[in-house]
């Protein structure tokens, strides 16, 4: 496909499907943790994130940096002509549709790369017992990591409009949690998380498509709720914030001129069901309990 932007109807379409659980409400919440502290139990509950500073080693994230540039590297020929969408190897890679005037390689212009964690430190990170323990008090003792994507907001890029993850899952239970690993670290000027603390309660709102002319393909976008409480989530590299799919949150634009990296990994209880067709970015991996049987 050449560099146009993606139809008004393929954008509608898109957001028909992210629609489809418009209305609901999850409001299961943590009662009696045994891994979560008191004040991280209350910051689920009531504002629907964990933050945890440090979680993760510098050298982890640069690994992780570095193992995303590799499969770059055998997925993308920069001669080929322009494709918004690429896959080799079971992943699956996204390349901004708005083109970067400072690019100069194609490191420069990728969007995202999912699928990451059937292999290698990724799949490393997953197991983490640190992490599933907090997990197992949010989802309960059998535990899948169904998605995970590497974000470059490249410099130039465009944040992420504001949304809930839940419109993006179309299962028959929430919540599911998604934990969002800076690799780099994310500033208000890179293009940070932007949450909206207390949104989990709310129901699942309707998502128009993003209509800024050159946006990617799936962005769309939450307009009928008040932002005024918004929260910028700044952080350093190794942080990791949890949050849940039904938190409202958006990204801010990269104005610097460096990347700011992330990795998102998706966790949800085993069992869940994902109706008729499963979306292709989608893997099922079971990290703890019945599944691993
Ligand atoms: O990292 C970003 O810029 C946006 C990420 C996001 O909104 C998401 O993972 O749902």
């Amino acid at each position: 496909m050449d560099r146009e932007d993606i139809t008004e109807t393929a954008k509608k379409e898109f957001s028909s499907k992210v629609n489809q659980q418009r209305g609901e409400i999850s409001s299961k919440i943590i009662k009696e943790p045994k891994f979560l502290s008191e004040k991280q139990k209350n910051s689920w509950n009531n504002n629907g994130f964990i933050l945890l500073k440090n979680f993760y080693p510098q050298n982890s994230c640069s690994e992780m940096n570095s193992a995303v540039k590799d499969i770059i590297n055998t997925m993308v020929c920069p001669e080929d002509p322009f494709s918004h969408a690429y896959e080799k190897d079971g992943y699956i890679g996204i390349r901004e549709m708005k083109p970067n005037p400072e690019a100069k390689t194609i490191h420069d212009e990728m969007s995202k790369i999912f699928r990451l964690h059937g292999k290698g430190i990724f799949n490393d990170f997953i197991k983490n017992k640190r992490l599933l323990d907090l997990l197992e008090d949010i989802l309960g003792e059998n535990i899948d990591c169904f998605l995970s994507q590497y974000i470059f907001k490249n410099p130039g890029a465009w944040g992420q409009p504001w949304h809930q993850d839940s419109s993006y899952f179309p299962f028959d239970r929430h919540p599911q949690v998604g934990a969002w690993v800076a690799t780099s670290p994310a500033t208000i000027e890179n293009g940070c998380l932007v949450i909206l603390p207390g949104s989990h309660k709310e129901h699942l709102h309707e998502h128009v498509p993003d209509d800024r002319e050159g946006s990617n393909y799936g962005y769309t976008e939450i307009k009928d709720q008040d932002f005024k409480n918004q929260t910028p989530v700044t952080l350093e590299t190794g942080d990791l914030l949890l949050f849940h799919s039904f938190l409202m949150h958006k990204s801010y634009d990269n104005e610097s001129k460096s990347k700011r990296t992330a990795v998102v990994f998706h966790f949800a209880e085993t069992g869940t069901e994902y109706g008729q067709l499963d979306s292709p970015t989608n893997e099922w991996i079971s990290v703890r309990g019945s599944g691993l049987n």
